[in-house]
């Protein structure tokens, strides 16, 4: 199998575009695409200050490399979950990264250990507010980045997540028609109001599959292994499900994810739209600040909760998720 733009010997099959590509050309066809979904989409400008969440997984290391490789201010958080040997190894990748390819470019990491700022490990802090771990970790995620990159004075969050993610949780959504997260999901979120930083999906023209290969022919490290608490989650079941029909039928999930934005574009779920809808919605959350619909936001009432739970201070190094 030659690649289609060069004689060489192709590494990589894609059949939704029709084509195959050797490594070079993989590696441009990918940064292509990122720089294709950043600004079709208003992500940001090459001036802006990006803030991309790395977890040690391949999505957004690779987002990371692809963003300093382009040539943008990308700076990184990992949030350190206490989930045993896999935040050690996950943090091992990341700090490697760092190292080696990030930092020699100008970047920085910045690290949240939950064990610290929260006082417990993730699912210490599940169990003692009774939510499902993946609930709560969602909840410390999204607080603590949002907090990070409104702090740091960062213009924009970026978020690994693909065409797969994203595909998978529309199909979840739609599935169940959560007409409320329809109108939230998109490669790109607006800051809507002060205190919400704006969120940004680059990779979500990329499938897992390309973005997997883009890490071996560049020779980038990445933990392979999931977190232990995504076992049975509905979103691998729809993931399965989309991944049999692409084998059937190459392009469905592109026409399915792609094919929803344009639509929303369509029905005016504009940047002002959903700002003007947020900003009635939203007030100031009377413990930490950070933008919520109800007078105390979801971060600051479990965190409440699991402190009720134990009598010692959990989070004390951490006002305000500090
Ligand atoms: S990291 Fe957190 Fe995921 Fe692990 S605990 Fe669940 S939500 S599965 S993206
Ligand atoms: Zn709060």
């Amino acid at each position: 199998m030659r690649c289609r733009k060069c004689p060489a010997q192709a590494v990589l099959k894609l059949p939704r575009h029709h084509t195959a590509f050797c490594a070079p050309c993989l590696s441009a066809f990918v940064r292509t695409q990122v720089q294709r979904a950043i600004r079709s989409q208003h992500m940001f400008a090459p001036t802006d200050r990006i803030l991309v969440a790395v977890s040690g997984g391949k999505d957004s290391l690779m987002l990371w490399d692809i963003l300093l490789n382009l040539g943008y201010q990308a700076d990184a958080l990992y949030v350190d979950l206490g989930i045993g040997h896999y935040s050690v190894r996950s943090h091992e990748k990341v700090e490697a990264f760092a190292e080696h390819i990030a930092r020699p470019r100008g970047a920085k990491l910045i690290v949240h250990r939950v064990t610290k700022g929260e006082g417990a490990g993730i699912r210490e802090l599940a169990m003692l507010v009774r939510r499902p771990t993946c609930s709560a970790c969602g909840t410390i995620k999204r607080y603590q980045f949002n907090r990070v990159a409104i702090d740091h004075d960062y213009d924009v969050m970026a978020t690994g997540h693909n065409l797969d993610d994203e595909a998978a949780r529309l199909l979840g959504n739609v599935l169940h028609w959560q007409d409320e997260y329809l109108q939230k999901q998109g490669p790109s979120l607006p800051p809507s109001v002060k205190g919400f930083a704006k969120k940004v999906k680059p990779l979500y023209r990329l499938t897992e599959r390309e973005i997997a290969a883009y890490a071996v022919v560049n020779r980038i490290d990445y933990l392979v292994e999931e977190c232990p608490m995504a076992q049975g989650s509905k979103i691998l079941t729809y993931k399965d499900v989309l991944n049999r029909l692409e084998t059937k039928s190459p392009g469905t999930k592109q026409a399915f994810y792609w094919g929803f934005i344009e639509k929303q574009a369509k029905a005016h779920q504009s940047d002002q739209h959903m700002a003007a809808s947020d900003q009635s919605l939203l007030c100031p959350c009377e413990s930490c600040g950070q933008p919520t619909t109800a007078g105390i936001c979801s971060y600051c009432k479990m965190m409440a909760k699991a402190k009720r739970e134990v009598p010692v201070s959990l989070g004390q190094d951490n006002k305000n998720g500090r």
